[in-house]
C-alpha cells in the first residue's frame, strides 16, 4: 500500500467519529500524492505524514458560566496546537453548538497550510467551545468568555499560541477574553488577533477575509482571461466573511445578489445591499428575514438555495459542505464559471471534483479565506513593535498576500502538470515550507 493511503487508513481507524478531520487530511493528502510519491522511502523514514496528521497538543476542559437566571451552565472548551514547524500556533476560536473535537482537528489541520501560504511565520491551530451565542445577553457571553480564558490563558501567550475569531467569535467576545487574559497573566501582550482599535487591534482585521477572497478571486479571473466586473455572484452566509465579501465585491464592479444564514436566504435583483445587511447582522444581531424592510424587492426564503440562484461566481462563506454534489450541479448547469471559498472546507470532496471536472476555476478556502489570519499575522507584527498602521497600509499588504498566494498555488499546480488544480497548489506550495521546516528541526 502506499504511504499516502497507508496514512489515511491510520487517520481514519485511529480517530473515530471525527467524518470533518478525515475529510481534510484526504483532501490535503490525496492531492500531495505526487509529492509523497517523489520522496516516499524518506517521508516514510521521518513518519512525515504521521507527524503531519497527529497534534503536538490537545487541550480539553470544562467551561463552567452562570446565566441569566442564576443558574449554572457546563460547556466544553477546546484549543488543539497543531503544528508549530513554521512558528506559534495561530488560529481562530468557533463558538457553536456543532463544535467538538473532530471540527476542531479539521480546521487546525487546514490552518497548518493556510498559515503556510501567507508566507508569514505562523504554526497552526484552532480552539473552540460547543457554547452558543445566539440570543445570550452581553452578560451571559462575558461571563462565557472569562471562563474559557480562565482555563486557555495557561496554554496561550504572544509567542507560543495567539488565537482569534471564526464563527460565533467577533470584536465582543476577543474584548472580553482579551481582558480576561490581561487580568489572571497580568501582560498586556498580543496574545489574540482581531482586538478593538483601542487596545491593540489592526485597522483592516474585520474586512480581511472578505476583501481577501476577493482579492484573490479577482487575481485569479485575471490570470486566466476574465475580468470580475459586471459579474453576479452569490455569497452565502451572512456573518463577517460574508459581509466583507459582498462589500469588496461592489467595490470591485461585482453584483452580490443573495446572502444566508441558518434559517433562510435572500435574493436581492438590485444587488445587496450591504449597509443593511451589517445593521441587521452588526447592530441589531438580527435575523435575515429583517432584510426585506429595507428592500421591498428583495425576496427572502426558508431554507436552503443560494446556489439555485443563477450567477457567474459562486462564494460560500458560511460553513464546512454547505456545497454539495446536487448544488454544484445547478451551478454548472446554471453556468457558473467560478467558485472560491470564504469559509473553511465548505465545499464537498464529492463537488469539489464535479465543479473542477467542469471546467470551473476553483479556490480552495485555505487560499482564498487566507487573508483573515494573514492580517491577524500583521496585527501581531504592529503590537510587537508597538506601532499601529493606516488602513491603506494594512489594505495593500493583504492585496499583495493575497496576490502571492494566488501565484503560489498556481506555480506549485504547474510544477506538478496539474495546471489549473488550485487545490493541488495549495496544498503543496503550503507542504512544502512545513515539511522543509519540520526536517530541518529534528525528531520532534
Ligand atoms: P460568523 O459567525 O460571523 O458568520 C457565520 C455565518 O454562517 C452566519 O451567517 C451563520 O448563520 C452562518 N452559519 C454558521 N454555521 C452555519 C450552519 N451550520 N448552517 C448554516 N449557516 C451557518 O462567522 P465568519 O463569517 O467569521 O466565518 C464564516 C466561515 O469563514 C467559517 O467557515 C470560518 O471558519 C471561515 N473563516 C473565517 C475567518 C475570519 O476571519 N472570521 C477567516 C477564515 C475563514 P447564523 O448566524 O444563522 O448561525
Ligand atoms: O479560519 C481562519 O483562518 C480564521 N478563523 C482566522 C484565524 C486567525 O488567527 O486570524
Amino acid at each position: 500500500m502506499s504511504y499516502v493511503d497507508e496514512v489515511i487508513e491510520r487517520v481514519v481507524k485511529e480517530n473515530p467519529a471525527q467524518p470533518e478531520f478525515h475529510q481534510a487530511v484526504k483532501e490535503v493528502l490525496e492531492s500531495l500524492r505526487v509529492v509523497i510519491e517523489a520522496n516516499e522511502e524518506m517521508y516514510r523514514k521521518e513518519a512525515i505524514l504521521e507527524r503531519l496528521t497527529n497534534p503536538e497538543r490537545q487541550f480539553i476542559f470544562r467551561v463552567p458560566w452562570v446565566d441569566d437566571k442564576g443558574n449554572v451552565q457546563v460547556n466544553t472548551g477546546y484549543r488543539v496546537q497543531f503544528n508549530s514547524a513554521i512558528g506559534p500556533y495561530k488560529g481562530g476560536l468557533r463558538l457553536h453548538p456543532s463544535v467538538n473535537i473532530g471540527i476542531i482537528k479539521f480546521l487546525g489541520f487546514e490552518q497548518i497550510f493556510k498559515n503556510s501560504l501567507t508566507g508569514l511565520p505562523m504554526g497552526g491551530g484552532k480552539g473552540g467551545s460547543d457554547f452558543d451565542p445566539k440570543g445570550k445577553s452581553d452578560r451571559e457571553i462575558m461571563a462565557f468568555c472569562q471562563s474559557f480564558m480562565t482555563e486557555l490563558c495557561k496554554h496561550i501567550g504572544a509567542d507560543t499560541d495567539v488565537p482569534a475569531g471564526d464563527i460565533g467569535t467577533g470584536a465582543r467576545e476577543i474584548g472580553y477574553m482579551f481582558g480576561q487574559y490581561k487580568r489572571i497573566r497580568g501582560v498586556f501582550e498580543g496574545v489574540l488577533t482581531g482586538k478593538g482599535l483601542s487596545y491593540g487591534g489592526s485597522l483592516a482585521r474585520t474586512q480581511a477575509t472578505g476583501y481577501g477572497l476577493l482579492y484573490l478571486t479577482e487575481e485569479m479571473l485575471k490570470c486566466n482571461g476574465k475580468d470580475i466586473k459586471g459579474k453576479i455572484c452569490a455569497v452565502s452566509g451572512s456573518g463577517n466573511v460574508a459581509t466583507y465579501a459582498i462589500e469588496k465585491a461592489i467595490q470591485l464592479g461585482a453584483k452580490p445578489v443573495t446572502c444566508s444564514d441558518s434559517t433562510g436566504w435572500v435574493y436581492d435583483p438590485d444587488g445587496i445591499d450591504v449597509a443593511a445587511l451589517k445593521e441587521i447582522k452588526e447592530v441589531k444581531r438580527a435575523r435575515l428575514t429583517e432584510y426585506k424592510n429595507y428592500r421591498p424587492n428583495s425576496e427572502y426564503h426558508e431554507g436552503k438555495g443560494v446556489w439555485s440562484v443563477k450567477c457567474d461566481i459562486a462564494l460560500p462563506c458560511a460553513t464546512q459542505n454547505e456545497l454539495d454534489i446536487e448544488d454544484a450541479k445547478q451551478l454548472v448547469a446554471n453556468g457558473c464559471m467560478c467558485v472560491a471559498e470564504g469559509a473553511n472546507m465548505p465545499t464537498t470532496l464529492e463537488a469539489t471534483k464535479y465543479i473542477q471536472d467542469n471546467g470551473l476555476l476553483f479556490s480552495p478556502g485555505k487560499a482564498s479565506n487566507a487573508g483573515g489570519v494573514a492580517t491577524s499575522g500583521l496585527e501581531m507584527s504592529q503590537n510587537s513593535e508597538r506601532l499601529s498602521w493606516t488602513f491603506e497600509e494594512v489594505d495593500e499588504k493583504l492585496h499583495g498576500i493575497m496576490v502571492n498566494i494566488f501565484h503560489s498555488m498556481d506555480d506549485a499546480a504547474k510544477k506538478y502538470g496539474m495546471e489549473g488544480n488550485y487545490v493541488a497548489g495549495a496544498n503543496i506550495a503550503g507542504f512544502e515550507k512545513v515539511v522543509d521546516a519540520m526536517l530541518a528541526q529534528g525528531v520532534c
